[in-house]
């Protein structure tokens, strides 16, 4: 039997007989007082919903029956993995195994994918003439990054809790687990920092093309950080210094070396921009930013950008003003994160690099030992045109067709760096010309998949593989309301198409 999984699990088993049909009696099973594995639970129970009966799957603890159960357990598997998980579909009962919750919500990802696309319809009503059934099948999957990332601009246009929420709704279905959240650019300030309010009052107040903007309140981030975490995903926090920060430098006229407050910035040219470095307040305002921010963040890395600073000149007040960021960052609890240009600092081995130009440039120097995350500009960014008919997007590193998306690999981009060093992949979507959820989408799938495949599947990928199995997500993502790029380079499953 051929499978339409995406990503790829590590194995794939076809038991034999009809499989399980969820029906109107089924109900999900669940460990008595653990939170999260009920959370889990009513995850699955909402996404079934009233596809197999008047109301959604029970979610009840205790022992199972003997038929009739979707059960979520924790157990010893095989393998050792936090994220690792095993599924197992009968006709009697479906068996999702982790040695830990991680695993369980991965494995009910994965259940989601077997069960019919029409499923993820909100209203879909049982009808017999559509079971709701998942063949027979014995799966163990485990990732192969622990870094598993998408990056979301939301300097350049401003995308609101809710955008947020949906975009970490389809990272979750392919098992992506870091949302990088680009929170501050030339065009924008998005997070409130309660003592520098103007960030976000007079920084907040536009975006590329002269819009409204918009930003978070400390508490609007607080629930998207929980919200994430519910869904297995590490929201990475990054304000960018020492450029791309002229939202800052139009709300406070200190942070200049001239004392001046630059004029806001809807355009879309990238390095104009300096903080002076020159300035102890300078210092003061990145502490307090990062102080403030890093107590909202349970995750470990605060990210500071660090790219593209064609006006901070000669290169050591760049480096020292990045050691100093440095321990900044540190002094907070948190790992520092930077685009790859900081490899020219002296980095703390903790510290993690950020490999996004497409030219191989600083290898040598980020081969001292740090942790790499691979987002090669000509490969993974996801607002890079597919082609010259793109309606939207940028070409300056490539253009990115689909096939160009799936058919390359991090450890072979990085030569000289040892695979133990990489962390994982992250595919940014940078949002100069995507002013809407519709246009984040269409630029983000199909190849957000792609990239979200070279981060879990192990072993070899082919693109002639793959590309049918991508075809297949497009009743899913229909389903969902996604507005896909229909590539002709992809043989999608839908009527009309080849
Ligand atoms: C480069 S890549 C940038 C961004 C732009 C992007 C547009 C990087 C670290 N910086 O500031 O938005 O190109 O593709």
């Amino acid at each position: 039997m051929q499978h339409t999984l995406l990503p790829r699990p590590n194995t794939f088993e076809p038991g034999t007989g009809d499989g399980f049909a969820v029906s109107a009696t089924t109900a999900i099973y669940v460990p008595a007082g653990n939170e999260d594995m009920m959370r889990i639970g009513r995850f699955l129970s909402d996404w079934i919903g009233i596809a197999a009966g008047p109301t959604p799957p029970r979610v009840e603890v205790g022992t199972p029956p003997p038929r009739d159960a979707i059960v979520l357990q924790l157990g010893q598997i095989a393998d050792p993995a936090a994220e690792a998980y095993e599924l197992t579909v009968a006709a009697e009962r479906i068996t999702i195994t982790g040695r830990a919750s991680a695993g369980v919500f991965y494995g009910v990802q994965t259940l989601r994918q077997l069960l019919p696309p029409f499923v993820e319809h909100e209203a879909t009503r049982a009808d017999a003439s559509r079971p709701v059934r998942a063949a027979a099948v014995r799966i163990a999957d485990s990732p192969r990054f622990t870094w598993r990332g998408a990056m979301l601009d939301v300097a350049r246009h401003f995308f609101d809790v809710d955008d947020v929420k949906r975009y970490m709704d389809l990272m979750a279905l392919h098992k992506l687990n870091t949302l990088h959240l680009h929170l501050s650019d030339d065009q924008g300030w998005r997070i409130e920092i309660k003592s520098w309010p103007n960030l976000t009052a007079e920084g907040g107040r536009t975006e590329v093309g002269g819009g409204a903007g918009g930003f978070y309140t400390q508490q609007d981030y607080s629930d998207l950080v929980a919200y994430g975490r519910d869904r297995g995903i590490t929201i990475i926090p990054e304000i960018e210094m020492p450029s791309h920060i002229n939202a800052a430098l139009a709300s406070y006229a200190e942070l200049n070396c001239d004392g001046v407050a630059r004029q806001r910035y809807s355009g879309i040219e990238v390095g104009f921009s300096v903080v002076c470095v020159d300035k102890e307040v300078t210092y003061k305002f990145l502490d307090d930013v990062v102080r403030e921010i890093a107590a909202l963040t349970p995750g470990p890395y605060f990210h500071i950008g660090g790219d593209e600073v064609r006006s901070l000149l000669p290169e050591p007040k760049y480096i020292a003003f990045i050691e100093r960021v440095q321990t900044i960052v540190q002094s907070h609890g948190k790992e520092m994160i930077g685009w790859d240009e900081i490899a020219s600092a002296q980095l703390q081995k903790t510290t993690v690099i950020h490999y996004w130009r497409p030219d191989g440039a600083p290898l040598q120097s980020m081969a001292k030992g740090n942790r790499v995350v691979v987002s090669v500009a000509n490969r993974a960014y996801l607002d890079m045109q597919y082609d010259t008919s793109s309606p939207i997007g940028l070409h300056w590193a490539a253009y990115i067709d689909v096939p160009d998306s799936y058919d390359w690999d991090p450890l072979a981009v990085t030569k000289g760096i040892p695979e133990s060093a990489i962390l994982g992949v992250e595919a940014p979507l940078w949002t100069e010309t995507a002013a809407s959820m519709r246009d984040v989408e269409w630029l983000a799938f199909p190849r957000l998949a792609a990239i979200a495949e070279i981060g879990w599947s192990k072993g070899e990928r082919q693109w002639a593989e793959f590309a049918p199995r991508l075809g297949a997500q497009a009743p899913r993502w229909t389903a969902l309301g996604i507005n896909f790029n229909r590539s002709p380079k992809v043989p999608w499953a839908l009527p009309g198409s080849r």
